[in-house]
């Protein structure tokens, strides 16, 4: 199925997944709204990607509710009409045990990984239910499905994807709208450095063997969304292949 010319918005686009997605989207001629708070990110990539489609970049925090709601709104006609919306935005904060875990961070998860989603989704969805289609897809975690330790409330944040995504899918199956959820465990992103707020420690997370690159994840989600109309991939857990859950990794160190 053709999604050239159709509209994209990918919220976390100037980092990771949501970066690789945008370029490969943006190879299927889909036209595309970037999003992030890194400016001159968003930026280098509509510079890249302008040479294969039509990009439009959006700064907002997803944390600020009136900002979101306001950046959305004010689309120019060429990209109002949204296609397929990836919420990506996230990440995780601290990996802490429950009893020492920081309230910033607590928030943090909270804000951005659930309530942002939600601000994006709702300045989003009314459009998909007057045209009657449309194509949401959010990017839970293998947290989203399992609890790991210290992981308490970033697992919690991502278990509140996965509900909320089935939700959407219930709600939005009158309406037409293709809703689904892709859950990867460990990508080679800028999540840890976030995560352990440069800290060192981000630099072992990834070593001693092959982790999902972002372009991986990026395949899977053009996978999804070029399937025939009747077909919704509704959820795909994957894990690289040294991953076998959330605890067990095969290293070779
Ligand atoms: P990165 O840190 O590389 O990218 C995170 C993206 O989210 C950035 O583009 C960042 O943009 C954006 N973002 C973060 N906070 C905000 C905010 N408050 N407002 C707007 N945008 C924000 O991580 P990943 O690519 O790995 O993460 C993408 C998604 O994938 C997340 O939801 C994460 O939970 C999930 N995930 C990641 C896995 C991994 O192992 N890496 C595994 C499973 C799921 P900017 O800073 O410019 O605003
Ligand atoms: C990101 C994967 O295992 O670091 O969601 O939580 S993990």
């Amino acid at each position: 199925m053709t999604n050239k010319n159709k509209v994209a918005l990918i919220t976390g686009a100037t980092s990771g997944i949501g970066r690789a997605t945008a370029q490969e989207f943006a190879k299927h001629g889909i036209h595309l709204v970037i999003c992030g708070r890194r400016q001159e990110r968003l930026d280098s990539l509509k510079a890249d990607l302008s040479k294969k489609t039509e990009v439009y970049t959006l700064n907002f925090d997803v944390r600020d509710r009136a900002q979101t709601l306001e950046a959305i709104a004010g689309l120019p006609d060429a990209f109002k009409t949204i296609d397929i919306l990836l919420n990506n935005a996230g990440n995780a904060h601290g990996l802490d045990p429950i009893q020492t875990g920081d309230l910033d961070d607590w928030d943090a998860m909270m804000d951005i990984n659930v309530k942002g989603l939600l601000y994006v989704s709702k300045a989003i969805i009314p459009g998909m239910t007057a045209r009657q289609s449309g194509h949401i897809i959010n990017i839970g975690s293998s947290a989203g499905k399992e609890v790991y330790p210290y992981g308490n409330v970033y697992c919690g944040s991502k278990h509140a994807v996965l509900a909320i995504t089935e939700g959407m899918r219930i709600d939005l199956n009158p309406f037409g709208i293709k809703v689904g959820a892709i859950n990867p465990g460990l990508v080679e992103t800028e999540f840890s450095e976030v995560r352990f707020k440069g800290d060192a420690k981000a630099d072992t997370v990834y070593k001693g063997y092959k982790a999902l690159q972002p372009e991986d994840v990026a395949d899977v989600i053009y996978f999804a969304i070029s399937r025939p109309p009747h077909v919704n991939i509704a959820d795909v857990l994957m894990f690289c292949t040294a991953q076998a859950n959330s605890t067990l990794v095969k290293k070779e160190l």
